[in-house]
């Protein structure tokens, strides 16, 4: 899509949002947005499909690419959610590496370079954040300075970094003025007021799943996943929108379904409510919501499920699909 009738000082900048999986990737999206977008729990591996979401400042647009945790493992599942991290730092300006500064900093840089697979050389300038930094008593007396200097020795194409913290807020105004400086002249690539390049429909999955994360314990949504199966909006007679949604929640077996339907209906009542409020809250409407719970053995080895999920087929995904 082309937009025409720009203003001449629109400037634009794409920036990959990349690290291991519950650095906070998804939490200074959210900041830097100013809502919640896209899923935080406290479970890792929550995001699966990288999207867009976007903000502007005056003039300049920042495209922020959420990606998912970059993680190695052979399931299916995995290389196609690590298909979209991959992906995500495809061709973008620059990619904002996020480090956990509660955790082995050099080990997540490492984690990072073996991610990329030996293309370090072909990636584009990238910058290091250091996430949490509320959670560290002296962040500022931390030698980062030389940890950057042994990360660079990793990650040539490093530039600078940054220390923030999105449950303060601290710092988190100077990796802004950096991605505002760094955009280039020239068309935005989308239309004010957008914020993001999936639509309402791909959130409420998500915002389902979000809750039952939070209300599930261990293993179980791992093996859960969430697709719509009718979203209608409807105006009523005071002109306000009421969307109708009806999704399935996907788990592997019939035991999980008992969990997730929960005694007398009670969890899956539960997910509904707190998602339908997080769903309203992004519609600005009113929301029924609809859930059911449907064993779907091994979903997540299922090519025509995983590519109603957004995840198409990895350039590593085994050629094991029958044709249909
Ligand atoms: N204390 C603190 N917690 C954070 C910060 N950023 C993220 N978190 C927490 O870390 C967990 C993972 O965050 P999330 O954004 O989902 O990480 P992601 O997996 O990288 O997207 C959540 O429990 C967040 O609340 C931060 O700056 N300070
Ligand atoms: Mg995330």
């Amino acid at each position: 899509m082309l937009l025409t009738d720009q203003h001449p000082d629109n400037k634009s900048i794409m920036a990959a949002i990349v690290g291991a999986p519950n650095v906070g990737k998804s939490s200074l999206v959210n900041y830097l947005l100013g809502m919640d977008l896209s899923i935080v729990t406290s479970k890792p591996q929550t995001t699966r499909n990288k999207f867009h979401a976007v903000f502007t400042v005056d003039h300049t647009e920042v495209v922020l690419v959420d990606t998912p945790g970059l993680h190695t493992s052979s399931q299916e599942l995995n290389k196609r959610i690590n298909q979209q991290a991959v992906e995500g730092v495809d061709g973008v300006d620059v990619n904002l590496l996020l480090i956990d500064l509660t955790k082995d900093i050099l080990e997540q840089i490492k984690a990072f370079k073996d991610f990329i697979g030996g293309k370090e050389k072909e990636l584009s300038k990238t910058w290091l954040v250091f996430t949490k930094s509320d959670r560290v008593e002296n962040a500022e007396n931390m030698p980062l300075d030389k940890v950057f200097e042994q990360a660079k020795e990793v990650i040539p194409a490093l530039e600078q970094y940054f220390v923030i913290s999105t449950k303060s807020g601290d710092n988190v105004h100077l990796l802004t003025a950096a991605l505002c400086d760094n955009a280039q002249p020239g068309s935005h690539l989308y239309l004010d007021g957008a914020i993001s390049n999936k639509n309402q429909r791909f959130f409420a999955t998500e915002y389902i799943r979000e809750q039952a994360f939070d209300l599930l314990k261990d293993e179980l949504p791992y093996e859960m996943a969430v697709i719509i199966d009718e979203y209608k909006d409807f105006k009523d007679k005071t002109g306000a929108f009421t969307s109708h949604i009806s999704a399935s929640i996907l788990v592997n077996r019939p035991s999980q379904r008992a969990i997730v339907v929960g005694s007398k209906g009670s969890m899956i009542k539960e997910i509904g409510t707190r998602a339908r409020k997080k769903i309203a809250a992004m519609t600005d409407g009113k929301v029924h919501l609809n859930l059911h719970v449907k064993v779907s053995p091994k979903w997540f080895k299922n090519n025509f499920v995983l590519e109603e999920l957004g995840l198409p087929r990895a350039i590593n995904s085994a050629r094991v699909w029958k044709q249909k």
